[in-house]
């Protein structure tokens, strides 16, 4: 399938680098040096030959008539959109020279990297997110906007991030979908779902919000958000109050099981059933179903965390499996993450050895404050901005916005298109598609490698990532070589480094690779079937004493959540909460810059329901003002019961500066809250308390 089919037609095999657990190995038909079709790769074993409504029409996004073909100076104020152009050695030495007087000035960690998820490959995210910066010295990073909250919290009780694969689910009696949108953002585990509900498995959806999965759901469980923790351990109060777990089980496998039944007293039913607005008889027969429909496997991902007790949520809910002796079986447990199955080699991938001392750690999602102030010592200098759009999809943007508008701060941002955090550039570089570049791919939903070959030149004087970093490289006069390898060389050393400490990777060489496409790792179909978890116990850790070393509550616990800006703020009648899950047709910010895609997700909206809009004197289609101390936006009023009473929803992803609604130009991340949650520095974007008002009449 990957042969050459006539001298000027050719099939290259590539991988979708968005942020999704599906990493799908897609075919790029090329003829005389333009990608003419692409598809989804037949042999790839979770893509199985089809791509979702967001990658169907790729090369609309590789030949988008707004891609940036060359590097820009600004010329006008910050934000103003006034550009010149200048060649890559201008902008290269520009950069390397500012550079090297805020190092001379104030030390090289008033220099800060900001990126996330453009892309996910091993090169032009990962080493790229390492290697030069660390040469520098910069101020490293903390990536908590996502998923970090839950990835303390499975470390500390289960050891590692391992996960049922898609198509076990095949086996699973019952699947309870909690907090997870899969039909939008892990469409490849929807067939594998389909297959089972037509042999009988129940399906179950835990979400606040009638979601396009709650479509196919056989119960909707809508909780008040944040509450979901409290929801998890009144279902564990039942389960041991009517003798329906495990106690072999639990003795065997577990540490700090005798702990945990004085912790379930205070979460009866009827408590949980005023924290959660869920009725208490309902608690109790989920409680009951999912102790009796085995295997029951509880699927989350990560939209449910980002609350400020998200870690806490994720612990109560990883309880349930350990509960109910369903860790390690065919169809039960946990599926959450795999991207603990394979992690890259540090030492190769950072060559800290080389390096000096690692600098401070800048929690992103507090980039607005570090850039007005929070970051003093030294203060941060200069950032540049790849693989992210923080404006957009970073919390409290308005102060991020603010922090841009620093004279003095020197920001690069590296780019496909003009995003709205471009708009703050002092330069913008033009950077490479995924079908313009060399990587290689893991998913986290599933446990195969691809590599993605470069299929196209890119267009302009586009670069990639890495090539970047090796312009920068040279210009700051480094000379080592593990700055200036080819990408190929790059995934050879981590590839190799990697496979010598995990067998998973025996075999795994980047010349197979390129002949195979896709390769399975050598992984237990079952995660945890030895039923040996590799906490320092060896058991699942209810009790857990690095929780507790931490500060944190050793045992899963429920505490309400909370925006610390909620009372500083009043606006008119009750505040309500705000969720801001995925957008169908984009991936964060990621494609919200085609027209087919607007027109599908139609006007900036939120969801309303009736009875928050009737208090209001709100009708459906009306415009209406989210307003808090951070900021407001305005959008269209979609009044309907899709959304539980109380609380807003409103997708993630839009571009501000396409706000047809005000003259600012907001999106709804001026409203959220960018304070840390229980665990890892975790975002609390769904934590956000807004007040709602009509505006104009339409
Ligand atoms: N189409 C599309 N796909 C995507 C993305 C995208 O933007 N668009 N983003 C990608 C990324 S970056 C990620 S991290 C994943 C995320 O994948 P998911 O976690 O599946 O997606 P989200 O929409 O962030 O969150 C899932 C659901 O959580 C619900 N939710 C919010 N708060 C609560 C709560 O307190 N309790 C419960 N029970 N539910 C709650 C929301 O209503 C939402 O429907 O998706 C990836 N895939
Ligand atoms: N309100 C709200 N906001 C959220 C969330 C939420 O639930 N609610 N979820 C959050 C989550 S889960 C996440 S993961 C973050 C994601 O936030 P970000 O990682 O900032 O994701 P995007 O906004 O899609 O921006 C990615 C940018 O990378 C660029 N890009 C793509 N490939 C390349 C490349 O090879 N090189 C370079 N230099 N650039 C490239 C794209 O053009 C795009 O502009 O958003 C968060 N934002
Ligand atoms: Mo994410």
């Amino acid at each position: 399938m990957t042969n050459n089919q006539s001298p000027i037609s050719n099939c290259i095999s590539t991988v979708c680098p968005h942020d999704c657990p599906d990493a799908c190995g897609m075919l790029t038909d090329v003829r005389d040096g333009r990608a003419v079709r692409i598809s989804g790769d037949p042999d790839h074993p979770i893509t199985r030959g089809w791509l979702c409504a967001k990658v169907r029409p790729y090369l609309d996004h590789v030949y988008h008539p707004d891609r940036l073909t060359h590097p820009l100076r600004r010329v006008g104020e910050k934000g103003a959109g006034e550009w010149q152009r200048i060649t890559w050695d201008d902008a290269i030495a520009e950069i390397a020279d500012r550079w090297q007087r805020i190092i001379a000035e104030y030390g090289a960690a008033a220099i800060l990297p900001y990126s996330y998820s453009g892309t996910l490959g091993l090169v032009q995210m990962s080493a790229v997110n390492a290697r030069l910066w660390n040469r520098i010295g910069a101020s490293r990073l903390a990536r908590a906007i996502c998923g970090e909250a839950a990835e303390v919290a499975v470390k500390a009780t289960l050891g590692a991030r391992y996960s049922v694969p898609y198509p076990a689910v095949r086996h699973s009696r019952l699947v309870i979908l909690w907090g997870h949108n899969p039909v939008s953002t892990a469409p490849h585990f929807m067939p594998f779902l389909t297959e089972a509900r037509r042999n009988g498995t129940q399906v179950i959806v835990i979400d606040p919000r009638r979601t396009r999965t709650v479509r196919l759901a056989d119960w909707h469980i809508a909780p008040k958000p944040g509450t979901d923790g409290a929801l998890a351990l009144a279902m564990a109060h039942v389960l041991v109050a009517e003798g329906l777990h495990d106690e072999v089980w639990l003795t065997e496998n577990t540490l700090g099981w005798d702990d945990l039944p004085a912790r379930l007293v205070a979460f009866s039913p009827r408590r949980a059933a005023d924290i959660t607005g869920i009725p208490a008889a309902d608690i109790v027969k989920l409680a009951r179903r999912y102790a009796a429909e085995r295997p029951a496997l509880i699927k989350i991902a990560d939209g449910l965390q980002r609350h400020s007790n998200g870690g806490q949520t994720v612990r109560a809910i990883l309880t349930l499996p350990a509960l109910t002796g369903q860790y390690g079986t065919r169809g039960g447990g946990l599926a959450y993450s795999t991207s603990g199955v394979i992690k890259w080699d540090k030492a190769a991938l950072n060559h800290w050895e080389d390096c000096p001392p690692p600098a401070r750690k800048i929690n992103m999602n507090r980039l607005g404050a570090a850039l007005t102030g929070e970051a003093a010592d030294p203060p941060i200098q200069s950032l540049f901005v790849y693989g992210a759009n923080p404006v957009a999809s970073s919390p409290n943007s308005g102060e991020i916005v603010r922090g841009l508008r620093r004279p003095d701060l020197f920001t690069v941002v590296h780019e496909q298109f003009l995003t709205d955090t471009a708009d703050f550039a002092d330069i913008v570089l033009p950077a490479t598609n995924q079908l313009e570049h060399t990587d290689l791919h893991k998913g986290y939903g599933h446990t195969f490698i691809s590599y993605n070959q470069p299929a196209i030149a890119p267009p302009g004087e586009c670069k990639s990532n890495w090539a970047v970093m090796g312009l920068l490289a040279r210009a700051m006069g480094y000379t080592e070589p593990w700055l200036f390898q080819s990408a190929d060389a790059v995934i050879a050393e981590i590839l190799s480094a990697t496979a010598a400490e995990n067998p998973a990777l025996a075999g795994v060489t980047i010349e197979r690779l390129k002949r195979e496409r896709t390769i399975a790792p050598n992984v237990p179909e079952i995660p945890f079937a030895d039923l040996d978890f590799p906490t320092p116990s060896g058991k699942v850790e209810i009790f857990s004493q690095s929780l507790a070393d931490a500060g944190l509550d050793p045992l899963p616990n429920f505490v309400p959540p909370t925006d610390p800006a909620a009372d500083s703020f009043s606006g008119s009648g009750k505040s309500l909460a705000l969720i801001s899950g995925a957008a169908h047709h984009f991936v964060s910010s990621t494609f919200a810059n085609h027209t087919d895609f607007l027109a599908r997700e139609g006007d900036p909206f939120v969801e309303i329901h009736p009875a928050d809009a009737a208090a209001r004197g709100i009708a459906d289609g009306d415009l209406v003002r989210l307003e808090n101390a951070r900021g407001w936006v305005n959008l269209r009023a979609r009044v309907t019961d899709d959304i539980r009473p109380g609380v807003l929803a409103s997708p993630k992803g839009r571009w501000a500066k396409n706000d047809p609604f005000s003259a600012e130009k907001h999106n709804l991340n001026r409203l959220t809250s960018d304070a840390l949650g229980d665990f890892g520095g975790q975002s609390t974007f769904h934590s956000t308390r807004v007040w709602l008002r009509r505006i104009i009449g339409d």
